[in-house]
């Protein structure tokens, strides 16, 4: 199985959900500029949709989008998922908020059109980061216990401090204890980014 990622990327959640889940899989790095992979192959033809993450199974199946991509990794290893009548409904409720209301808005703070536009977004980020933070069972976003959706969020409180956004204390807590697992450490790691 390969990753194909790109250093401090959305990627970096399933680059760490994998080392979480014990899953083995080789990292293929991608330039986003140029559209190579790492040994010069054409992004685009492994994937059309030309964005990371993605994931190519042995057989040459490709898995995209973080939710599909974390979901699966769940599946996996039931212990990153949530357990109860609701569970997966709960996750896929979290990862979903996480990419459409946290990531996507990423995207306008990275590359404005204008000022307003990029301080807009940074508000909303703000505001979903102080709700998430509410919304934490415990430790981790579901409790005592690591799931994806943790791994998620943690990119996401990656590129918040890439830009100075200011994040609830909580969520300062959770970010440091992020980065006692192993698996963290480890996709930092491979990343550079530690
Ligand atoms: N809908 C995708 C979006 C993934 C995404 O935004 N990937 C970014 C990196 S964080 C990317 O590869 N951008 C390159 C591009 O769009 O050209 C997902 O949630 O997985």
């Amino acid at each position: 199985m390969k990753l194909y990622y790109s250093p401090g990327a959305c990627s970096l959640a399933d680059h760490i959900a994998l080392h979480e889940a014990e899953i083995g899989f080789d990292r293929v790095r991608v330039d986003l500029k140029t559209k190579k992979t790492e040994t010069g192959q054409s992004f685009d033809e492994i994937n059309p949709k030309s964005y990371v993450p993605t994931l190519e199974f042995d057989n040459g199946e490709i898995l995209t989008e973080n939710v599909a991509i974390l979901s699966w990794i769940a599946d996996q290893r039931p212990a990153l998922g949530v357990t109860g009548d609701l569970g997966t409904a709960r996750l896929t409720e979290m990862l979903t908020f996480i990419s459409t209301e946290i990531h996507k808005q990423f995207g306008r703070v990275f590359k404005p059109s204008c000022d307003a536009e990029a301080e807009a977004a940074r508000e909303k980020i703000r505001k979903r980061f102080e709700l998430i933070s509410t919304l934490a069972k415990g430790d981790y976003l579901f409790g005592s216990e690591a799931s994806v959706a943790d791994a998620y969020l943690f990119t996401m409180l990656l590129w918040a401090g890439k830009v100075r956004l200011e994040i609830p204390a909580r969520l300062t807590a959770f970010d440091q204890r992020m980065r006692t697992r192993p698996a963290v450490q480890l996709a930092l790691k491979h990343e550079q980014l530690d």
